[in-house]
């Protein structure tokens, strides 16, 4: 384990491992060899429900933009955030979660100490140059006892990892294509957040960044 600011070249190695928090970890590289696989379901999801810009419920467009694939799926719009069952651009039920995508979910969860984390709903982030995430708590999930883990794939991004209140100061982390992160326990409040993506080309994802997040919904 490597201690959190601590994280070089030496140090953020594939395989290597650095605490973020108490319960958060960021397991360097863990999806690495998956990107290919991953890449070619992010584009069979997109193809049945595709991202789209959702509002906030105070009428603003979200930067970034929003697909999902599970038995559920979250969703804002002016009625606030929750979790639905269909697509509401198509009024039918979110693609199914790879089993692909679960295996490595339950892995990560297992390695970072969460054994029995079951995911029933992935949030697909996708960032262009310049789209951000301002910082925020998860807390539509039902059982908030249960982690959530990140899958980064393409262009880096800062990741923003603030505390227990959205005043505390946020430590800065880059979080690169294959990392994976799993929060749970006393950090699964935390409040976090993504800087602005800055413009690029990823050998595979090109001008994007990707961000997966498995979580239990319901
Ligand atoms: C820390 N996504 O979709 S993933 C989100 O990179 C979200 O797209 C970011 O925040 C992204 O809600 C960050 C990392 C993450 C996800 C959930 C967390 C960090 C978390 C829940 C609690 C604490
Ligand atoms: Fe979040």
């Amino acid at each position: 384990m490597t201690p959190l600011g601590c994280s070089g070249d030496l140090f953020d190695a594939p395989g290597a491992t650095t605490p973020l928090a108490p319960q958060a970890l960021l397991l360097h590289g863990f999806a690495l060899d998956l990107e290919a696989d991953l890449g070619e379901w992010i584009g069979a999801i997109a193809a049945r429900s595709p991202f789209r810009h959702m509002q906030t419920p105070g009428g603003q467009r979200m930067s970034v933009a929003m697909t999902s694939c599970g038995a559920a799926g979250w969703i804002s719009d002016a009625r606030g955030y929750r979790y639905e069952a269909l697509d509401p651009c198509r009024g039918e039920p979110w693609p199914p979660l790879p089993e692909l995508f679960s295996a490595l979910a339950r892995r990560a969860a297992t390695t970072a100490g969460f054994a029995g984390f079951d995911p029933d709903a992935c949030l697909i982030n996708r960032y262009q140059s310049g789209a951000r995430m301002s910082l925020h708590q998860d807390r539509d999930e039902r059982d908030l006892a249960q982690p959530i883990v990140s899958v980064s794939l393409g262009l880096t991004a800062t990741f923003l990892f603030g505390g227990a209140r959205r005043s505390d100061r946020p430590v800065r982390v880059p979080l690169r294509s294959g990392d994976v992160v799993v929060w749970g326990g006393v950090s699964r409040l935390a409040h976090h957040g993504v800087g602005p993506v800055a413009a690029g080309a990823h050998p595979r994802f090109g001008q994007y960044r990707f961000n997966l997040t498995f979580r239990r919904a319901r």
